[in-house]
């Protein structure tokens, strides 16, 4: 009798057509023979991966792809529940047996000529009760290598899934790379996902987005767990004590930077557990323990730079993990080095661009696509904090929200209650960026930072956010944070980055019981002495100026959210509801 695991791989051969299967281990040698197959194998016209310098970025390669296969699809991203209520508002949806059978055409016979790469892997750290198995096929090596930086993949995974139907399906083809035959189809109620037709990051990691947010957002639901877009750090302060936090941030808003923060203020450290996906559960003591079910990065790379993000800068240089990949950046030719906007202040003069033309500035179009990403090991990290892989998680004691606002949103403020921080959190808004195809620069709502991935009806999401808060004893604090507020002139008004340290510490202090806030119409705001600006070169004004309340503003927010809301009818909890109409009473 084949294992479950077997019948799936048999299953995926008789539907795909492949010439070979071949089915990973995992090892660092299988690795380097798939990475050095890579560079002799083309894929849609191009070579997958081109050697850069090991001297320089140690185990790394050059990847481009497609020009029209840059970012996530969400427009072709679909949630498939049995009824279209339980996709909710902030997902397209298809039945399930329409989408299967739109999808089971386009992968008939689709890997003929090729290899079928069969990826077990474990989502989490194999020794944790927390930890999912998942089962991915594909027939790109770029993916396959990915996945082995992303996840803990082959023989433990294996080990794992044993004799086991319980695992995650992921089914994934690149096809040709054509827009129009490109779909990502989520199966919640059966732990599935079907992706054809990119091999851009969130389309076609499967463990990434698809199934570590999309899915695990609705098997939380179930389980009384959350999937989560944030971060999770420790912040170590002066007195030694090391206090751990969650961060959720839209897409390209500074998630990367936060995780990995060289803070500028004396005394202080950040240990990373992790930059994009946490899952958040209840411990046995009542509190919330966090771990990330990822093993990698996979980054923006333009602006980041030495001065921005030094700690990253010294992970794409580190030897520890096989592979470390840059995709669509541009490579500068006198050392052959990946290169982007940010990484340094010169332009170097012979550089070719992301799409493998010679840069000129005269084209007035940047050399590294402004959604070029870095896949690295979290291993490469030099503060991977020594509890990142502890089975158990860290406990929570702050939670960051925040978006990229020019307007309205202070540069902090704290949620009075879990409530109001829920509320806060399903309110946000941010601008939109290059991480997804379509307008960049328009506000829109991102709740919680999980507009584009929660994998169920997002009323009832915020309902399981209120349930949550009622289970757990001693709560996380709440706060809200935009390090993007503009000035008249359309210049930041706050440095952000390393500065960003000053606000983790003002947290620290509230969360301690250190300083207290000042109540504002829409949360309690710091008192501008409590804030450290020591050795920073910024006016009182302008501080002012970030943490105020406009009510203007704020009246066009509000308008803005109730708008949102009613996207879900009456799915939006009553507490919510409610405190949005107390805070438009109180703008006045
Ligand atoms: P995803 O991987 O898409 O989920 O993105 P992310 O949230 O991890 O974003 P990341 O940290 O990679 O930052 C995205 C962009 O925001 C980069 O171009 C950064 O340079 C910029 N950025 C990050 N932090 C700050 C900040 O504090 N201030 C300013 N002005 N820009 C920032
Ligand atoms: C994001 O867009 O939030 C990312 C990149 O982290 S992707 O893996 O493509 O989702
Ligand atoms: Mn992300």
């Amino acid at each position: 009798m084949p294992t479950p695991m077997e019948s799936f791989i048999n299953e995926m051969r008789d539907l795909f057509l492949p010439d070979e299967v071949y089915i990973m281990d995992g090892t660092k040698e299988e690795a380097i023979r798939l990475a050095e197959f890579a560079e002799k194998f083309t894929i849609d016209g191009r070579v997958v991966l081109k050697k850069l310098n090991w001297q320089k970025y140690p185990n790394s390669y050059h990847h481009s792809s497609n020009p029209n296969d840059v970012a996530r699809t969400e427009h072709l991203t679909f949630v498939c529940t049995p009824t279209q209520e339980e996709a909710g508002a902030n997902n397209n949806w298809l039945n399930p047996d329409e989408a299967k059978n739109k999808m089971n055409n386009l992968f008939k016979g689709a890997m003929k000529g090729r290899t079928m790469y069969v990826i077990p892997f474990v989502m989490g750290t194999p020794k944790s009760r927390y930890a999912k198995n998942c089962v991915q096929v594909t027939d790109s090596i770029y993916v396959a290598l990915s996945m082995r930086v992303m996840s803990r993949i082959g023989k433990q995974a294996i080990e794992r899934i044993g004799n086991c139907s319980d695992f995650f399906r992921g089914i994934h083809s690149i096809g040709n790379v054509n827009p129009d035959r490109r779909f990502i189809m989520h199966f919640p109620q059966e732990n599935l996902v079907m992706s054809f037709g990119s091999g851009y990051g969130g389309n076609a990691l499967l463990g990434k987005k698809c199934y570590s947010l999309r899915i695990s957002s609705y098997l939380g639901k179930q389980e009384g767990w959350l999937a989560e877009h944030m971060i999770i750090i420790g912040v170590q302060a002066p007195d030694d004590k090391i206090t751990y936090f969650l961060g959720a941030f839209p897409s390209a808003c500074g998630k990367t930077n936060l995780a990995l923060l060289e803070p500028v203020l004396k005394g202080y450290k950040v240990w990373t557990l992790g930059d994009d996906i946490a899952w958040i559960n209840i411990g046995d003591n009542g509190k919330l323990y966090a771990i990330n079910p990822e093993a990698g990065f996979f980054g923006v790379a333009p602006g980041t730079g030495m001065k921005t993000n030094p700690v990253m800068m010294k992970t794409l240089k580190n030897d520890k993990f096989f592979p470390t990949l840059f995709t669509n950046t541009a490579v500068n030719n006198s050392d052959n080095t990946p290169w982007w906007e940010g990484i340094c202040d010169e332009i170097p003069s012979d550089l070719t661009d992301w799409q493998g033309r010679k840069y000129s500035k005269d084209l007035g179009q940047p050399a590294a696509h402004p959604n070029s990403r870095f896949t690295v090991s979290i291993y490469n990290c030099p503060t991977l904090s020594p509890e990142y892989d502890n089975p158990y998680g860290v406990p929570i004691s702050g939670i960051i929200f925040g978006g990229r606002r020019k307007d309205t949103i202070p540069l902090v403020y704290e949620a009075k209650d879990w409530e109001s921080g829920v509320f806060i959190a399903s309110s946000l808004g941010s601008e939109t960026t290059a991480a997804a195809t379509g307008k960049i620069g328009a506000v829109r709502r991102d709740p919680m930072a999980m507009l584009p991935f929660c994998g169920y009806n997002m009323g009832d999401y915020f309902q399981h956010w209120l349930n949550i808060g009622k289970k757990v004893k001693e709560l996380p604090k709440i706060f809200m944070v935009n390090w993007f507020r503009k000035d008249e002139d359309d210049k930041f008004m706050w440095p952000g980055f390393r500065d960003n340290s000053r606000i983790i510490k003002w947290m620290i202090d509230i969360i301690e019981g250190k300083v207290d806030a000042v109540e504002s119409e829409i949360g309690l705001l710091p008192r501008l002495d409590s804030l450290d600006l020591a050795g920073l070169d910024i006016d009182k004004e302008v501080v002012e100026k970030l943490l105020k309340v406009n009510k203007d503003d704020w009246k066009k927010e509000i308008e803005m959210i109730e708008e949102f809301y009613a996207t879900f009818g009456d799915k939006i909890p009553k507490e919510l509801r409610n405190y949005l109409v107390e805070l438009k009473n109180r703008m006045i």
